[in-house]
């Protein structure tokens, strides 16, 4: 890799990121039902209907985890907590082995040198809230808020950064629009809600970790960087609302306290009444800003129905994915997110990485493209860095193979090979290479 630490301002973190119902194990110690293993079991959701049951057993094999995160002189470990483990009924009594698991987790990382950075939830809802509406049910904020305490007040003395909702447009969009991720609906007026709704308990999760005396608290949203699919005037416009829902409208809500105009104009029908009396809450003030950044998307307008646009084919070398691999996208919205939005703050980048088809042949992994890729963005987060982001972090997604939601076990993220029959861990090239260059100071 081309790169050395001083190439990076003083105090610049390295990570690598995993989530709770990818990696861990759900089957395991008592963790409740939650919508994705639902949706995973009806026909058609999921690649092969497989789910998080066993995933890496992470639950079991964190210790050999975190060492290979300390081997690979990672600064941060990016994990989250699953509410289910926690709270298998998504309210009420906790569960004290989930519990126990996250402080053993915890524990684990400061042992080994490593900054714990918790995100409280990447997806796993609780089927007994998914069964009140879940996102779409307002009291989801209380919900959210209660268990931010639960598992704060056991392990908030220790992480060293916090951040309430992992990828809100996920939670809203892709999973109440688009209908690719648990629980499935294709429903705008449920999009509405869950995205105002996610916003919410984003804010009442920031105002119980600082009611609890924590610090480091944050936000961490994906982007995309849309372009238009032609130079016409339409295609423009529908570039720009892209941006508006999936780019500007949830960091808009916290750091502007206003949704964009352009986004309004289809959602605002079906938003819940009264939610321009929420932004203070939702605009609680954080102390960084993480952008998960993967690919650009060229978008081409269309007499559907708002927001009356599609996504297409694009030109660029493509990862296993099937999104293009487009670095400079990420040198532009961490340059846009800090003169527009985050001033001062410190940037992170919480996400990115590409999947691959890769394979162990004689006992390693050769994963060149991954490094190419990891080198090209950590180049543009130079580039940004350079030209006056104060971006803080960049983490790699992810440090192991997982369940990769709705595709599956099919798409390989990590730095390092899961063989999901055997559960053995391969490092693959690019976590040599990673760990290589962050020994280089
Ligand atoms: O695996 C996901 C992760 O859960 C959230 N961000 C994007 C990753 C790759 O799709």
């Amino acid at each position: 890799m081309d790169f050395a630490r001083s190439d990076f301002p003083e105090g610049f973190q390295f990570g690598a990121a995993t989530s709770s119902y990818q990696i861990e194990g759900h089957s395991f110690g008592g963790a409740g039902k939650t919508h994705w293993d639902t949706f995973a079991a009806t026909p058609g959701n999921v690649v092969r209907a497989e789910n998080g049951d066993i995933a890496c057993d992470h639950y079991h094999r964190y210790a050999d985890d975190l060492d290979l995160l300390a081997e690979g002189n990672f600064d941060v470990y990016r994990f989250s907590t699953s509410w289910a483990r926690v709270l298998p009924e998504g309210r009420g009594t906790p569960n004290p082995e989930g519990l126990d698991f996250y402080d053993r987790l915890v524990d684990g990382m400061l042992e080994r040198g490593l900054k714990p950075a918790a995100t409280l939830y990447h997806w796993e809802l609780p089927s007994p809230l998914a069964d009140l509406g879940g996102w779409r049910n307002r009291d989801i904020a209380g919900w959210f808020a209660d268990f931010t305490e639960v598992i704060m007040g056991r392990i908030g003395d220790r992480v060293w950064s916090a951040a309430p909702i992992n990828e809100p447009w996920c939670v809203g969009w892709l999973s109440h629009f688009l209908g690719h991720h648990a629980p499935g609906l294709r429903d705008i007026r449920a999009t509405a809600r869950a995205m105002h709704h996610v916003l919410l308990a984003h804010g009442r999760a920031i105002e119980t970790m600082r009611a609890l005396g924590m610090s480091n608290l944050g936000a961490v949203c994906n982007m995309e960087y849309a372009a238009p699919a032609d130079d016409t005037p339409q295609a423009a416009a529908a570039a720009e609302l892209y941006d508006g829902y999936y780019n500007h409208f949830f960091i808009s809500g916290m750091f502007k306290k206003a949704y964009p105009d352009t986004v309004l104009e289809g959602l605002g029908p079906h938003l819940p009444k009264g939610w321009q009396d929420d932004f203070d809450v939702i605009g609680a003030p954080v102390d960084w800003c993480g952008i998960n950044y993967y690919t650009r998307k060229l978008i081409a307008p269309n007499d559907d129905p708002w927001p009356s646009h599609h996504e297409v084919d694009g030109p660029l070398p493509k990862t296993a994915m099937g999104w293009e691999i487009y670095p400079e996208g990420l040198e532009y919205l961490l340059k846009r997110t800090h003169r527009d939005y985050t001033g001062d703050l410190p940037l992170y980048v919480t996400e990115n990485g590409m999947a691959a088809p890769d394979e162990i042949e004689d006992g390693a992994v050769d994963d060149p493209h991954r490094i190419d890729y990891l080198d090209q963005h950590l180049g543009a987060v130079r580039r940004a860095i350079a030209a006056g982001a104060p971006v803080a972090g960049y983490y790699a997604w992810s440090l192991l193979d997982n369940f990769e939601w709705a595709l599956g076990y099919e798409k390989r993220f990590g730095l390092v090979h899961v063989d999901f029959d055997s559960l053995q861990r391969t490092p693959k090239a690019s976590y040599h290479a990673l760990k290589a260059a962050l020994a280089r100071g």
